[in-house]
């Protein structure tokens, strides 16, 4: 699946525009009031954005990885909580339809995630199960052609404007292979959202719990229709949401480093610009190398992507989707902090983007995997006997 070249091009300029004419200038909005205004969400909708992976004959763009990953670049230049407002829908919200749901799920759901009418949201973690996910506790019990949830999932990306849930529990004993994913509908009797949570950085993205108390979907929301597929379902999907992740950190590392040559350029000290002195060139100098390096290696891992078949596991492109995830999500936070270094004092103060972006980027470490879970999978890829 790919867009064509052409028409590609044409989206990826489109975006570029988008981005510096509409979201740009709201940045400092969104930073306030912690939302990002309606009309633009409107206009997002309108370009497409909320169907960005979802092939076309489900009424998305249908972009490849390679293609999705240069969008989701250009997305990391400006203010996290603009991506995220359709993040869920193009990745961990809805590629688990996608990749293993039954075709009536698919045509039922996939055209209204794609065109925004329905915010999909990836509801994996717990209170007790975030890098353990096989250890999840919320249950699924069969009563007759109905599953009834309990549980309490945690730090849910988007769940606020969420239509349905991409939702993990367990129905089938311990272990991974006892865990399902089901589609829940927002409006479940029984499902309650807890109070958003306050973050560090990232404003205007909403997270929160989704509490479910006996909320009965029926057996036909189970995701393939399969019980016990669940946790694979969870991880497929991961592996490509740490790619996307990957990607944007490139590009919040390109729009930090932008900033730093701009402020290196315009700032004099001791009569000259600061950028002339080679202290602040080496900062800059191990940034642009460094991104760079985590471009590239993203790219050659989309590129692998593709040429997997589709939906299938991979565990060489697991592995090197938790390369580019652990290289770049590091890479930006040392470039952030060099960031900041550059823009001296004024990089601690909230109205130079910098200081933002600082704080931004931590959430990348943390999400869709920590480092360690990175290394974690990296380490026994390699040590497996049949690699
Ligand atoms: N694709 C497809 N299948 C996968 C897979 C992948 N990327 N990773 C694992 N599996 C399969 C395994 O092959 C195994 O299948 P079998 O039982 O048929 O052998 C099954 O899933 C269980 O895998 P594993 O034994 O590796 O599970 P673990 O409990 O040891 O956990 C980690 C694996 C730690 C990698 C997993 O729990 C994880 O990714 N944790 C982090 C979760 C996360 O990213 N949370 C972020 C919040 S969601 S935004």
């Amino acid at each position: 699946m790919a867009l064509d070249p052409e028409s590609f091009e044409l989206l990826k300029q489109t975006v570029r525009r988008f981005i510096k004419e509409r979201l740009a200038p709201a940045e400092d909005e969104v930073e306030h009031q912690d939302a990002v205004p309606k009309a633009l969400v409107e206009e997002m909708k309108q370009l497409g954005l909320f169907g960005l992976s979802i092939p076309q004959e489900y009424g998305g763009i249908g972009l490849s990885m390679a293609q999705e990953i240069q969008i989701a670049f250009e997305f990391g230049q400006t203010a996290a909580a603009f991506r995220s407002v359709f993040g869920t829908n193009v990745g961990i919200g809805s590629q688990g339809i996608l990749m293993d749901g039954t075709e009536a799920q698919k045509q039922e759901l996939l055209p209204k995630v794609a065109r925004g009418e329905l915010i999909m949201s990836f509801a994996l973690t717990e209170p007790n199960a975030g890098s353990d996910a096989a250890a999840l506790e919320t249950r699924g019990d069969k009563d007759g052609d109905v599953y009834v949830l309990n549980g309490t999932k945690r730090f849910i990306t988007n769940a606020p404007s969420a239509g349905a849930f991409t939702l993990m529990a367990r129905t089938d004993g311990p272990g991974p292979n006892g865990i399902s994913a089901f589609i829940v509908p927002a409006s479940a009797p029984g499902l309650t959202l807890g109070k958003p949570d306050k973050k560090m950085g990232q404003r205007g993205t909403k997270t929160c719990d989704v509490l479910l108390e006996n909320v009965r979907v029926p057996a036909a929301s189970l995701i393939g229709g399969v019980p016990g597929k669940g946790f694979k379902t969870a991880m497929k999907v991961l592996d490509r949401g740490r790619l996307h992740m990957a990607a944007m950190a490139c590009g919040v590392a390109q729009r930090v480093i932008d900033l730093s040559v701009a402020y290196a350029k315009q700032r004099k000290q001791f009569g000259q610009r600061i950028g002339d002195f080679q202290l602040i060139q080496a900062m800059l100098a191990d940034s642009q190398a460094e991104l760079y390096a985590g471009w590239s290696m993203t790219q050659d891992c989309a590129r692998r992507y593709d040429e997997k078949a589709p939906g299938a596991a991979d565990p060489d492109v697991s592995m090197r989707a938790s390369c580019a995830k652990l290289f770049c999500t590091e890479m930006v936070g040392r470039v952030a902090d060099r960031g900041v270094q550059v823009h001296g004092g004024a990089g601690y103060i909230n109205e130079y983007k910098v200081e933002r972006l600082f704080r931004d980027v931590r959430l990348l470490r943390l999400y869709e995997g920590t480092s360690q879970i990175q290394q974690l999978i990296i380490g026994r890829a390699l040590m497996r006997d049949d690699a």
